[in-house]
């Protein structure tokens, strides 16, 4: 069994008919929306509201209705991956470069619910690269701040050597700090160098986690 699949998928049961879903970004997620794109024939009445244009175009094909974040107060529930999650539920978000509108959706969200497989569940963040968003404007200067707090910042690259650019025409700046030791404080220090837009860490974010085993098990922390 595919440990995203049955986390994904496992996920779903959170949403009911009539509610607002925050449609989340990555490989795991992906399942929870093939899933609602299914209940959705079968006349589930939900409103998506997509975290990226990868996952507005999923949606849109699979027939799932969307509304713009803009047009409502709240969301009744969002489901997302993460890339990393600890046991005080803080993650780090954005190895798909989502991170920006990924947070402005769960921030209105009701219900956050975190779709991963165990490998992403640690005891300390940090081995993940954290994923910050930064203006293209003068980069370099807000590499070198951001280094400053510990860590090695590199600009993410395309395969074809040019700078990765988000669905908000960002640069992300993946920052290897190996061990982060207070996630919530780095939170705080990250978002006050101009020239960072945001970053990937969810603190007092996510309400429940569904973890998917190799052994075809899923558990709800
Ligand atoms: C997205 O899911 C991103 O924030 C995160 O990087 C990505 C990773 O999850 P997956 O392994 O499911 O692609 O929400």
């Amino acid at each position: 069994m595919n440990p995203k699949k049955i986390a994904g998928e496992k996920a779903v049961h959170y949403v009911e008919d009539g509610m607002t879903v925050g449609l989340g970004t990555g490989s795991t997620v992906y399942f929870s929306i093939i899933k609602l794109g299914e209940l959705v024939k079968e006349g589930l009445d939900i409103k998506g509201v997509p975290t990226s244009i990868q996952t507005e175009k999923l949606a849109i094909d699979l027939g799932i209705p969307l509304v713009s974040m803009s047009s409502v107060d709240y969301l009744d529930l969002t489901i997302d991956g993460a890339d990393e999650a600890n046991h005080d539920f803080e993650l780090i978000k954005g190895g798909g470069g989502a991170l920006l509108r990924e947070k402005m959706v769960a921030s209105i969200s009701e219900k956050f619910i975190v779709v991963i497989d165990e490998t992403k569940y640690v005891t300390q963040l940090g081995k993940f690269p954290l994923p910050v968003e930064i203006v293209p404007f003068s980069w370099e200067t807000t590499i070198n701040t951001i280094k400053k707090l510990g860590c090695t910042p590199k600009i993410r690259m395309n395969q074809d050597a040019s700078p990765f650019v988000t669905d908000n025409q960002n640069y992300i700046a993946d920052c290897y700090f190996e061990m982060i030791d207070n996630p919530a404080e780095l939170n705080q220090q990250l978002n006050m160098i101009s020239g960072v837009v945001e970053n990937g860490l969810f603190i007092n974010m996510a309400d429940s986690i569904v973890l998917g085993k190799e052994n075809g098990e899923v558990t709800i922390i």
